[in-house]
């Protein structure tokens, strides 16, 4: 994929000015769908499926809520390109990669995919956090798609950046597993809510403050994020958590045809 061909001026100098924006429509409705049916699939297998691929949501772990449906009660599904022939041959989708190649060089590894489920009512938040805190990854040539599954506001727990943050460093994270976060929130009035539609993307850096409040509404706020990384980026000894060869190269040396 040749450079400069997929990035608007806009996006690119959102981007770097931000450390974010949102693609409007990026997946049609009939892929949200697609992919919608697929998690469903995969919950259905469960626990069939290896134990890395489900986190269920911490309220019904600790068995203070009984969700409706097994699929309403997960909060995360992990590594899917690594299980399910559809998100693998999502990692590859020519305008994700085309951005990638784009914003971080022709060198490029999916490093992590993951759905978010939040679900309705006791759907909890993610504390503000940079991703680039859990991967320690040097250079710092990651950064993220979070595209909406269904329609996301305040209420249903959607996506809150602060502009600019990328590019004060890694903040001092504390904390266990998914409660590692900033050890001071910022601010909530410098905060941007990012309001979305079902398909569209938010792009944003890898170290990018973000949170997502619960969802206190009746409504599903399902995401996918798939992170992706200069295969020259090498992993810090700061993180506490387990570092992870990534998921699939897709551009340049040692990429792996869509196929698989
Ligand atoms: O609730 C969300 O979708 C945000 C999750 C997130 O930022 C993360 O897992 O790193």
């Amino acid at each position: 994929m040749t450079t400069g061909t997929v990035l608007s001026e806009t996006h690119k100098a959102a981007f770097e000015r931000d450390g974010y924006f949102v693609a409007e429509e990026f997946l049609s409705a009939d892929e949200v769908k697609s992919i919608q049916r697929e998690i469903t699939a995969i919950v259905d297998r469960y626990p069939d499926v290896p134990e890395e691929l489900v986190q269920i949501e911490p309220a019904v772990r600790r068995g203070s809520v009984e969700p409706e449906s097994v699929e309403l009660g997960v909060r995360k599904l992990f590594r899917m390109t690594l299980h399910n022939e559809l998100f693998r041959s999502l990692a590859h989708h020519p305008v994700m990669v085309g951005i990638a190649v784009e914003l971080i060089g022709q060198d490029v590894a999916l490093f992590q995919s993951m759905l978010l489920m939040k679900p309705p009512r006791f759907g909890g938040q993610k504390v503000w956090h940079q991703d680039n805190a859990y991967f320690r990854l040097e250079p710092n040539d990651v950064f993220g798609f979070w595209i909406a599954l269904d329609d996301t506001d305040v209420e249903n727990g959607c996506m809150h950046v602060i502009p600019g943050s990328h590019r004060e460093g890694i903040g001092e994270h504390g904390g266990v597993a998914d409660d590692y976060g900033l050890s001071s929130a910022p601010a909530q009035n410098n905060a941007i809510a990012c309001n979305m539609k079902a398909g569209d993307a938010l792009v944003f850096h890898g170290e990018t403050y973000h949170y997502t409040p619960p969802n206190k509404s009746d409504r599903r706020r399902r995401a996918l994020q798939y992170h992706y990384a200069s295969t020259h980026c090498r992993s810090s000894k700061n993180s506490p958590f387990k570092s992870f060869r990534p998921e699939v190269i897709v551009a340049g040396e040692g990429a792996e045809s869509p196929a698989g």
